[in-house]
């Protein structure tokens, strides 16, 4: 009996330990807990039209701590603004190797299946992870890099890929994040991170690319906002003889570029603390002494860089702070009269004709906050380039396919005023929204395809339009802002908007002031155009536009840092730069080819979703904001991905799978179907004798496709009520024993 029993039990639970059998009745927030904790899947939802039921749902969840919810594949996540007990040592085992479906949803779900594709199928994955600023995107990142460190490989050479895998973050985030309205630590940078794994599943090294440095945070920011974390850490968290040797002073209000905005420290932030976090991950990273030194060197360098004043003298600046510039010298490595000279002059080489002449007060201004926006900027590209210099695998042969991408990008925003740097972020969003369009429309329409399922194409609202609008060639705003710069005479930013307007008045997305509805014309000033973005409308101030997008840097300063002594300042200054006749490319067409880039490499993956969601504005985990999420959900099109998932078929499960869990239903099937046709034919058999009539589901290559998800409700109804019967026996024989 006691045998019988046993086996009776082990095929119902699949694959599961006999001893496993309570707390897996527990972990099964499955389909049974839809009324508490509502559908762990979007595509069980009753009324899946309504976007009302889908707030609900969302809701309900995020009041039981569940954050996660899918939509088929699509993982939604709903920052909890707290930490939750799910990201331990034990959830990473309940995770790894089990089906997808088997466990609540869960970004470790997520990414054991991309990891297990990557390995058993060798196709190359990516994890996709969108949402507005503050969503939980970078904490997504580092969740998806703790599973897959967690569970791949222990061998000494691979843990050293781990830990500088795992170790690169807080340095990206210490020198590419910064407090924002939005969100206190907001990305600053585009990240794609590539891990690259060998055969077995051992990382074996990785690959950062970085996109766009907001540098103009370097020299100034909004009210209630902060310069990079670098700046703070290092102030609070340096000893003593390291500020001695860079001349720097604990108080944050020395500093004229750190008192732009939110001048001091940040409650959910401890510099200090991160400071030596950082120090130790770039130790671990293997960065010599010597870099250490430099790289706070650099970042000095621009504290005293920004306090360096002008007057003006018969109409010429003149460094009014001698010792200033002498000591961010000292810590560059260039020689104090040549940078003093090369910020207050411009030298021009016209054809060989080289002119010299004298800035005035504001150029020199100019001068300066360039210098310390190049320095900066271009010490984060080196550090990514050094990062990647560590994570380089040292064997890379045969694992060509073997590679995982993570994005993690700035989000979506809209702030009171937006400048450059949200049109520019805005439209990296556009394109990942894009990529989002097209892959989720075009996998649905290939599995249907390829399962020979009649499909209904479902309308979308497609952003391409907006893509076109910003990117198209000679037509879109990149283009006319190109343009402009390169035109000689005197463009300005209001030329700019001038010509903007000029050329897409017309256009439904975009808005100029003169012809703006009234309640809309209140609100925009005469220097801004305002655009109608798949997530929102944003306004945006042409102040800057043709500045920045130039990213001029006067040759004088170029030529000084050349030759800096500073090892990393040398580097990132070549004087190759110097000596080329081409203009650089400015900067958001620069910009544009690596974004055009990315979704190059991004189109040739298979890709999983994870599309964040913030609650509230702010940044507390007891409100949950009805109005702010369903906007979200509204323009992350989650809705019409529910309807594309739901207008063939909610669900669907390989013969294998299905068979396996639900054959005890059917004798036919229990306790194994034996009869021809493997299990396609089992799951055929089954479900006739489940009485499922045709318009119920349709028979596949390899899966059964259901229409409706109450087919499944009863099924599963149907299997838990026999497993519970089956629990009962065990127990009154285990009593009667
Ligand atoms: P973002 O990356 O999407 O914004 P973050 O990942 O930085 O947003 O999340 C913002 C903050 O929300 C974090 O600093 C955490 O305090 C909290 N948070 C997010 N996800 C979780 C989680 N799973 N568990 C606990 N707390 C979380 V931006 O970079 O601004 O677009 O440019
Ligand atoms: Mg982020």
């Amino acid at each position: 009996m006691y045998i019988e029993i046993q086996s009776l039990i082990c095929g119902l639970m699949e694959d599961k330990d006999v001893q496993d059998y309570t707390s897996q009745i527990k972990m099964e927030t499955g389909l049974h807990e839809r009324d508490r904790a509502g559908v762990q899947d979007f595509v069980l939802l009753e009324n899946y039209q309504d976007d009302g039921a889908f707030i609900e749902n969302l809701k309900k969840r995020f009041q039981e701590n569940l954050i996660y919810t899918y939509i088929g594949q699509v993982l939604v996540s709903v920052n909890p603004y707290k930490q939750l007990p799910i990201y331990t040592a034990d959830h990473v085992k309940a995770y790894r190797n089990k089906h997808f479906y088997e466990m609540p949803p869960h970004i470790f779900a997520v990414t054991d299946n991309a990891f297990r594709s990557l390995i058993e199928e060798n196709r190359g994955q990516c994890v996709l992870i969108s949402g507005e600023s503050g969503s939980g995107k970078t904490e997504a990142s580092k969740k998806v890099l703790q599973f897959i460190a967690a569970c791949s490989g222990n061998q000494t050479t691979v843990e050293g890929v781990k830990d500088r895998l795992l170790k690169s973050n807080p340095v990206l985030e210490a020198f590419g994040n910064a407090k924002t309205n939005r969100n206190d630590n907001s990305s600053r940078f585009g990240k794609y991170m590539d891990i690259q794994f060998d055969f077995k599943g051992a990382p074996i090294g990785g690959n950062i690319l970085n996109y766009l440095l907001e540098k103009s945070r370097v020299v100034a920011q909004m009210g209630g906002e902060r310069n990079f974390h670098i700046f703070y850490q290092l102030l609070a968290g340096a000893d003593e003889a390291l500020l001695q040797e860079l001349r720097l002073e604990r108080a944050l209000d020395r500093y004229s570029y750190l008192t732009d905005g939110l001048n001091g420290s940040v409650t959910s932030i401890n510099d200090a603390d991160s400071f030596k976090q950082v120090q130790q991950a770039l130790s671990v990273i293997d960065f010599s002494q010597e870099e250490q030194r430099e790289i706070f060197g650099i970042v000095a360098s621009i504290l005293h860089l920004g306090n360096v004043s002008f007057i003006e003298v018969e109409g010429n600046a003149k460094v009014n702070s001698r010792d200033l510039v002498v000591t961010a010298a000292r810590l560059l490595g260039v020689n104090a009269t040549e940078l003093e000279a090369a910020l207050t002059h411009r030298t021009i080489d016209a054809r060989g004709d080289v002119v010299t002449s004298p800035l005035i007060h504001e150029l020199a201004i100019y001068a300066r906050d360039a210098l310390a926006k190049a320095v900066y900027d271009r010490l984060f590209s080196w550090l990514v380039q050094r990062l990647n210099i560590s994570l380089q695998a040292k064997e890379t042969r045969g694992a060509r396919n073997n590679v995982m991408g993570i994005l993690d990008i700035y989000g979506f925003e809209i702030f009171q005023k937006n400048s450059f740097e949200q049109f520019c972020i805005n439209f990296c969003n556009e394109k990942l929204q894009q990529l989002f369009i097209e892959l989720t429309l075009k996998s649905e329409q290939d599995e249907y395809r390829r399962e020979g399922i009649e499909w209904i194409p479902v309308e979308y609202f497609d952003n391409k339009v907006i893509c076109n609008l910003i990117e198209e060639k000679h037509k879109g705003i990149i283009s006319i802002l190109d343009e402009e710069c390169l035109r000689p005479g005197e463009p300005t930013d209001k030329t700019f908007l001038e010509k903007l307007t000029q050329k897409l008045a017309q256009h439904h997305h975009y808005v100029c002031h003169e012809k703006a509805p009234a309640h809309i014309k209140k609100i925009m000033l005469r220097d801004e155009f305002r655009l109608v973005h798949y997530a929102g409308e944003v306004t945006y101030s042409v102040n800057g536009f043709l500045d920045k997008n130039n990213d001029l840097l006067f040759r004088d300063l170029k030529e000084t840092l050349s030759k800096a002594g500073n090892g990393i300042v040398r580097s990132c200054f070549p004087e190759k730069e110097l000596r080329s006749l081409k203009r650089p490319e400015t900067a958001i067409t620069q910009f544009r080819a690596s974004l055009n880039n990315l979704m190059d490499i991004l189109m040739c993956k298979e890709p999983s979703y994870i599309r964040c969601i913030k609650p509230n504005d702010l940044q507390t985990a007891t409100v949950f904001n009805d109005e702010l999420v369903l906007h979200q959900v509204k323009y992350l099109g989650l809705m019409e991905n529910l309807r594309v998932r739901r207008a063939g078929f909610a669900y669907r499960r390989t013969y294998e799978l299905f068979l396996e869990r639900y054959k005890s239903l059917s004798k036919s099937t229990w306790p194994n179907y034996k009869g021809p046709g493997g299990p396609k034919a089992g799951v055929q058999q089954l479900v006739k004798d489940l009485g499922w009539d045709e318009e119920k589901y349709r028979v596949g290559e390899t899966k059964l496709f259901i229409r409706w998800p109450r087919t499944l409700f009863d099924t599963e109804d149907a299997y838990q009520e026999k497993k519970h019967q089956i629990a009962a026996i065990i127990q009154a024989h285990w009593k009667g024993l």
